[in-house]
């Protein structure tokens, strides 16, 4: 058997508009999707057909009977490495499937920093092709032959590739047009300014002895802007000295 990923593979997408944004997950794991993206706003995305949600399972694309995906890693050392010639020919499916100047990408702990600038730029694209590896990792030869982005979402090691997928979807797929409500929109937003977000509080006014800060309570919503955001620099140089590094009111604190 050869290449024949397309009667397998299963897509979870709407019916409303054409061309919708994206998303195609090259996995060995195709029942983990769309999982945590089935539920709340994204989900409701899919549903709504403001993007697609696809899956390519590798597998399908082993050349032996016995369905082989990995192999022992040269130089020796635990664990096994993914075959590049499968793996190639899984992309070459998912490339050919996903819109035109789609974004090919790898999630591995080596990558790039995965963050809101980057989501904005992949939710600008027409879509994304997300490789997901398994076992030790995946021949480094075919993420050089197709000039794979490699993203990382944090400075640690998963089991595989598919949550870090998942998490990278989620975050382009809420900057797509009309995906979030009024209610929901951005513009207040963590990161959407480079800082972390202010403390949020609703009723009761004062729940086990705290109460809620009078600001909030004042009316003032001149004083509530000033407050939220010296809470927002406040938090941020506090947390995270990297944010606030980088950040223009910097000087000004
Ligand atoms: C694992 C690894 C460990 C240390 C340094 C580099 C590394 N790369 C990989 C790798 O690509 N692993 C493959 C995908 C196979 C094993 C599970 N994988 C994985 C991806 N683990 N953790 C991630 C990941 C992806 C994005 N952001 C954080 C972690």
């Amino acid at each position: 058997m050869s290449v024949g990923g397309e009667q397998q593979s299963q897509a979870t997408s709407g019916s409303g508009a054409q061309a919708p944004w994206h998303a195609l997950v090259l996995t060995l794991y195709p029942g983990m999707f769309p999982g945590p993206l089935g539920a709340g706003i994204v989900g409701r995305a899919v549903q709504d057909g403001a993007f697609a949600l696809d899956t390519i399972d590798i597998r399908d694309f082993a050349s032996d009977k016995h369905r082989t995906v990995d192999d022992l890693p040269f130089g020796g050392g635990p664990g096994l490495v993914m075959k590049p010639d499968v793996v190639d020919a899984a992309l070459a499916v998912a490339i050919a499937r996903a819109p035109e100047g789609a974004i090919a990408i790898c999630l591995s702990p080596s990558g790039q920093p995965f963050d809101q600038s980057l989501a904005r730029e992949f939710a600008a694209a027409p879509g994304i092709v997300l490789l997901c590896g398994r076992f030790e990792g995946i021949d480094a030869r075919v993420i050089e032959a197709r000039a794979l982005r490699e993203i990382s979402i944090g400075d640690f090691v998963l089991s595989g590739g598919e949550p870090a997928a998942m998490c990278v979807i989620d975050a382009c797929v809420r900057l797509l047009p009309g995906v979030l409500g009024a209610a929901e929109s951005l513009g207040e937003e963590s990161f959407e300014d480079g800082l972390l977000e202010y403390p949020h509080y609703t009723r009761p006014a004062i729940w086990q002895d705290r109460a809620v800060p009078a600001v909030l309570t004042s009316g003032n919503h001149a004083n509530i802007r000033a407050w939220r955001r010296e809470q927002a620099l406040r938090l941020t140089a506090e947390r995270r000295p990297d944010l606030w590094a980088k950040h223009p009111a910097r000087t000004q604190h």
